[in-house]
């Protein structure tokens, strides 16, 4: 890293503002939020999320930065001076979307970071090479609409692999929630950035898994992040008296159901097809104690960072599906399926990263994320880099999801020091895109 950059980065006026971070957190975590569980709940599109989003927007239109929403729902955040498109952009980002009584900081912390990184850049007075943007990606987790990444899928432009006519888990449209949230199903092309727009992409995010808090490391470099398909499966049986009904000749929606999930489970751990495998959502109808179930709606969640190893477990997958029909008398349908690919991160990016946590004295370690991010389809547009802090007690997806204090804001520090190393090297020669 230049000794220019890192003299300049020096300087207290080229500081994150902690205090502003944090609060931002602790006022985004009250959005969605259950008293009773602790929990917080922002599905993507729903109403606690559109309440996050005009919360976030408020907060940059506050810091003096322009806001935009794309027709994919994306919620884009430039200094008030820059024209989109005049040079290629260092985005940053996350999401702001939760699973279903999820944690605090999954998604929402990188979000905020990058505001507190775009902000302190504008108000620097710094004429970068590249042009600070944040985003925050719409319905990253896909808990209503079962469509995960959508909004960073129509950024990288595939829009290939999204359904035409989206529906949530309930079968309700996409369409008007969309609309609701600034979006427009109908120009969801506009929402794609054009190849060479963006010259890197940066996100910052708790690891969400036990590695760094093990290590004592502060800081993760992260190296790959981790394939995924996700089949949502119809299960269609005959509902019935649960007492009238002889158990032969039963077509039990559920108990097929119950296959499924086995089957699933076993592939990862016993048979090792792939790294792991979920059955996280399952709704059963008519879902009363004395009628056999009807219909089951579920989802398969299969990853590994080996895309044929992921290929192979779904291969497999599909074949027990079968088997499991003729032997329940069910029929199952593969009604929806997104498939993410395991990407790697940018060497370039990693080395920025390194020098940036370095520079803090903080320890770093390289490691692979098993979660995925919005940074495995924006790497369709640019090199990619992602920064993870710890997760004490290596939990996430749960209300006791958290990070300290201190590593909070140590990942932002180095968000933003890598962010300058990136704005300050000119796209022509840089070196990160490797
Ligand atoms: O499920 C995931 O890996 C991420 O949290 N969306
Ligand atoms: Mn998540
Ligand atoms: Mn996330």
């Amino acid at each position: 890293m230049s000794d220019q950059v890192l003299e300049r980065a020096a300087q207290p006026a080229l500081d994150i503002d902690p205090a502003r971070l944090l609060r931002r957190i602790a006022e985004l975590a009250r959005i969605g939020a259950d008293t009773t569980t602790g929990g917080i709940t922002r599905e993507g599109f729903g109403a606690a999320d559109r309440t996050a989003r005009a919360y976030l927007m408020d907060e940059a239109r506050a810091a003096g930065l322009t806001t935009a929403v794309d027709a994919a729902g994306n919620v884009v955040i430039r200094r008030a001076a820059a024209e989109a498109g005049e040079r290629p952009a260092l985005m940053m980002g996350s999401h702001l979307d939760t699973v279903v009584n999820g944690g605090r900081l999954d998604g929402a912390y990188g979000v905020l970071a990058a505001l507190e990184v775009l902000q302190t850049f504008a108000a620097s007075g710094l004429e970068p090479h590249c042009d600070p943007v944040a985003v925050a990606f719409a319905n990253e987790e896909g808990a209503l609409f079962p469509q995960p990444f959508w909004g960073s899928m129509a950024i990288a432009g595939r829009l290939a692999g999204l359904p035409r006519e989206p529906r949530d888990h309930h079968g309700r449209p996409l369409r008007e929630a969309l609309r609701r949230a600034g979006g427009d199903l109908d120009a969801l092309g506009t929402a794609c950035w054009p190849h060479g727009s963006v010259a890197a992409y940066l996100e910052l995010h708790v690891e969400q898994g036990p590695v760094l808090e093990r290590s004592g490391s502060r800081i993760g470099v992260v190296s790959a992040i981790t394939g995924r398909t996700v089949l949502t499966l119809e299960v269609r049986g005959a509902a019935g008296h649960s007492g009238t009904s002889p158990m032969a000749g039963r077509r039990d929606a559920l108990a097929a159901a119950a296959r499924i999930v086995l089957a699933a489970e076993h592939l990862a751990a016993e048979r090792r097809l792939c790294r792991v495998a979920t059955v996280g959502h399952i709704d059963t109808r008519p879902n009363t104690p004395n009628t056999i179930a009807g219909t089951v709606r579920m989802t398969v969640d299969l990853r590994d960072t080996d895309l044929w190893r992921l290929a192979g477990a779904e291969e497999v997958l599909r074949r027990l599906l079968r088997t499991i029909e003729n032997s329940t008398g069910t029929e199952i349908e593969v009604v929806a399926e997104t498939r993410s690919d395991p990407v790697s991160t940018s060497r370039g990016l990693r080395t920025a990263i390194e020098d940036s946590a370095d520079a803090l004295d903080l320890p770093h370690e390289v490691l692979p994320s098993g979660a995925g991010h919005d940074a495995q389809m924006i790497a369709d547009l640019a090199p990619i880099g992602m920064i993870f802090v710890p997760s004490l007690g290596g939990i996430s997806h749960v209300p006791q999801e958290d990070t300290s204090d201190e590593d909070l804001v140590a990942g932002a520090r180095v968000l933003l020091r890598t962010a300058l190393h990136v704005a300050d090297t000119d796209p022509a020669d840089a070196g990160y895109r490797a």
